[in-house]
């Protein structure tokens, strides 16, 4: 397994679509079930955002690989990772918008492959900073952060086939048994911004053997 322990590259939309699942394509030859997360960024509304910069720690462990998606409002995405002497890693995004945003959406996601349990550090959280076209900061909670494993649809931190079930209950009954915006990220299995018999699929896929990742 390759680990990446800094990794500095700039995407954007056009370049991703050649890019994507390059890095894990090797691992296909051998069976390694590999956990998905997520960061999702996203905003209720634009208030004039066009930058976000983004940051959490988490517990140091291998990564198989990373990639980076802009979402409904373009433009690109930079970013890294740095080890501390402390065993935790800072990954870091930097978000520029295609042009100045007014309206809600996602701003990019992020998605880190990898064997082992990935989490923040306990007692931190994602800090998310918002500027304006001409780079004036414009505030911190303007751009929401969330982290999921993909997969995991009810939230408890496994992907089973309770999974499963949340999925089918939300597509059979969504005002009953809706997903919570985490759930529905970590439901979108195959990225495509909406959850449905395909993702469903996946999720059983993956539960049972068929596939190793999302
Ligand atoms: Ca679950
Ligand atoms: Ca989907």
């Amino acid at each position: 397994m390759r680990k990446i322990k800094t990794i500095l590259s700039v995407f954007s939309a056009t370049m991703l679509c050649a890019a994507s699942f390059a890095g894990i394509t090797s691992n296909a030859a051998g069976n390694e079930k590999l956990n998905t997360y997520a960061l999702y960024c996203d905003v209720d509304s634009g208030k004039g955002v066009m930058w976000a910069d983004v940051t959490f720690r988490y517990n140091s462990i291998d990564i198989d690989d990373m990639e980076v998606k802009t979402g409904a409002f373009g433009g690109d995405v930079t970013h890294s990772t740095l080890e501390r002497t402390d065993n935790t890693t800072i990954y870091s995004a930097s978000f520029r918008a295609g042009g100045t945003i007014m309206a809600p959406g996602i701003l990019f996601s992020s998605k880190f492959w990898t064997t082992n349990t990935m989490t923040l550090v306990e007692g931190t959280k994602i800090k998310t900073s918002a500027f304006d076209a001409t780079r004036k900061f414009i505030g911190n909670n303007i751009v929401n952060a969330s982290f999921v494993l993909i997969g995991d649809a009810n939230n408890d931190k496994v992907v089973d086939m309770a999974d499963e079930t949340a999925v089918i209950q939300h597509l059979g009954n969504p005002d009953k048994y809706g997903l919570s915006k985490e759930g529905y990220y970590a439901a979108d299995v195959n990225f495509d911004g909406v959850v449905n018999n395909t993702d469903l699929k996946l999720i059983r896929d993956y539960n049972n053997g068929v596939i190793n990742w999302f």
